[in-house]
């Protein structure tokens, strides 16, 4: 954290507090102070040595908010925000964190049932408490004890987008490293799951502590956790990351045992179970002539274990890919020959959903065409966000500017290495309307339509509305998720994806690690039902085309096939779809 988000958050905390305590105007003010805090180019607190006046030139900090700022930088405390703190004891953040609950209704039932923890929150709610408190009622509670639980998963589990990186920068600082023979990331970042509990990583060697030493000295540990001779654990920001050190001979089935998922292995030890064979981290056993097969875990005479071809050759089927192992029938897939041939990082050409200048993007249309055709696209479609329900603040671009941005990107494309599209990222009402006018919609090469607003309840109807506009072609980030912030809409992806296919629309797996919207499960459902699918950035900026493969990966762990997507297509072929 810089010192200005330090700052800033303490802002916000006051905020939070005050508007808990029912304090009018204060709270806003506060909050606008904060985001300017955290958005000032200069050290804050370094401009705060110079007093009061000092501070002068950051809008909103006023000489209230002013003095508590170098008080607090002065003394490392806010005395009025202890006082507050003193008065209301409340997990804020974490309790905020519950989808419709802000600052005044933790004020309300703290005042009124003294809860102070999610724990708290969730028991009252079940125990009916919360009902009876005035100005609530049973729905209210009934939807609190819904998203307690996803409250609580989001405390817990990081971003796949988090995680990620620091799961490969790891591999790569020991990769190097003589003694190491072999390694791999494991667990569910090897899955690509989209939250990841902790980060597994697992080496093949002889030399166990050396390598649990080069691990704990890793230089993106903060921590170290917990260290043995063949196991170890650091804290890296918010993520841990486990290391297991195995002998090169058992890699193969620790990698298959520590890559999961739990049901994938549960499943495939019974499959071994029913030939007379032993499955687990040290190999697959033979043990047709043994008495007691659970007395030691290597009984038996060993048939596979160094290699994970080996591990699953054993029981007759192919290797699969990692993404396949949650259960989702890749077991019986893989017995009956019908394994999907998975789409690849290599095969996306374009992307279709990105954003410039004209809307909430940092870059000139220019820049973003010259990004992708660095990046190695074969094309791309420009779709700035269109006014209409949810685009606060001036940030859709209006129909008639619209037809000025095609002018633009026209002639940007005249000067280009690679082919450009004119488009718009639309907004779908919760009526399934679209937010821009018809007359442009066909001026338009690529139409992406996605929901904006109103983003709870069911949103199958409005979305298949959607789908079924003849000018449409994807369907943007389809539940609108944001993942441990907003679950989205609640959409019944079989009826949406039969809809999608009959109306050649496709859905959109929008790759950007905080959505990857839609899911591995719902791509699964949708590819079965015939839709084809779209993997896109949403990039605002040129550094996000490489968010891409997060996309492809979750539209792996969704049985995707190359010829499932659509922006595997050459351009001509990209071309037939969009008439
Ligand atoms: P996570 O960390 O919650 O995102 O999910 P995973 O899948 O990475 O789970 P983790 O880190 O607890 O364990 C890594 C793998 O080890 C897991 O995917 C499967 C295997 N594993 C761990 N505990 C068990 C177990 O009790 N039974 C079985 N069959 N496998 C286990
Ligand atoms: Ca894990
Ligand atoms: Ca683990
Ligand atoms: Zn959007």
């Amino acid at each position: 954290m810089s010192a200005n988000d330090d700052i800033a958050a303490r802002l916000e905390e006051f905020a939070d507090l005050l508007e808990a305590q029912d304090v009018d105007y204060k709270p806003r003010a506060y909050r606008r102070a904060a985001e300017n805090v955290r958005a000032h180019p200069g050290d804050v607190a370094r401009l705060a040595h110079g007093g009061e006046d000092a501070l002068d030139e950051i809008e909103g900090v006023g000489d209230a908010i002013a003095s508590k700022i170098v008080e607090y930088v002065e003394t490392g405390e806010i005395a009025e925000l202890e006082d507050l703190r003193e008065e209301l004891p409340v997990e804020m953040g974490e309790l905020t964190r519950v989808e419709g609950v802000g600052p005044k209704t933790v004020g309300t039932l703290y005042e009124a049932l003294g809860i102070t923890t999610l724990e708290e929150l969730e028991a009252a709610a079940a125990a009916g408490e919360i009902q009876e408190v005035s100005g609530f009622g049973a729905k209210t509670e009934q939807n609190i004890l819904e998203n307690v639980e996803f409250a609580r998963e989001a405390t817990e589990r990081e971003l796949l987008g988090e995680a990620r990186p620091r799961g490969e920068g790891v591999v790569d600082y020991l990769a190097g490293r003589p003694e190491v023979e072999r390694i791999d990331l494991a667990g569910s970042l090897r899955r690509w799951k989209e939250t990841i509990g902790d980060v597994d990583v697992l080496v093949a060697t002889e030399e166990g502590e050396a390598v649990v030493d080069a691990f704990t000295d890793w230089p993106g540990a903060d921590a170290v956790i917990e260290a043995g001779d063949q196991k170890a654990s650091v804290r890296s920001g918010e993520v841990r990351v486990d290391l297991r050190v195995v002998d090169p001979s058992e890699f193969g089935s620790a990698l298959q045992y520590f890559t999961g998922s739990k049901d994938h292995n549960v499943k495939i030890r019974n499959v071994a179970i029913d030939r007379d064979l032993k499955m687990n981290e040290y190999g697959v056993f033979d043990v047709s002539d043994v008495e007691d097969p659970d007395a030691d875990q290597r009984a038996g005479e060993r048939i596979a274990g160094e290699t994970e071809e080996g591990m699953y050759e054993a029981l007759d089927m192919p290797w699969m890919p990692p993404e396949l192992r949650e259960n989702w029938g890749e077991i019986e897939a893989a017995r009956d020959g019908d394994l999907p041939d998975l789409i690849d990082e290599g095969d996306v050409r374009g992307d279709l959903h990105v954003h410039t200048n004209w809307s909430d993007g940092d870059y000139t249309v220019a820049e973003m065409v010259e990004g992708a055709a660095s990046f190695g696209h074969d094309y791309l479609a420009i779709t700035d966000h269109a006014t209409g329900p949810g685009m606060v603040g001036g940030v859709g671009v209006p129909d008639d500017e619209l037809r000025e941005q095609i002018e633009e990107v026209r002639a940007v494309a005249e000067e280009a290495d690679i082919p450009v599209f004119t488009g718009v990222e639309a907004n779908i009402s919760t009526d399934g309307e679209i937010s821009v006018d018809d007359d442009v919609l066909t001026e338009l090469d690529v139409v992406v339509a996605s929901p904006h607003a109103g983003l709870d309840g069911d949103g199958t109807d409005r979305l298949v509305a959607a789908v079924e506009h003849p000018e449409v072609d994807i369907i943007g980030h389809p539940t609108g998720r944001y993942i441990n912030q907003r679950s989205g809409l609640d959409v019944d992806v079989e009826r949406l994806a039969e809809a999608a296919a009959d109306n050649d629309t496709a859905l959109e797996i929008n790759a950007n690690p905080a959505r990857l919207d839609l899911g591995g499960g719902a791509v699964k459902t949708a590819v079965e039902a015939g839709a084809t699918i779209a993997i896109n950035t949403d990039a605002h900026q040129p550094a996000s085309y490489d968010l891409v493969r997060y996309g492809v990966h979750t539209a792996r762990r969704g049985w995707a096939e190359e010829t499932d997507v659509l922006n595997t297509r050459d351009v001509e072929g990209l071309r037939e779809f969009l008439e």
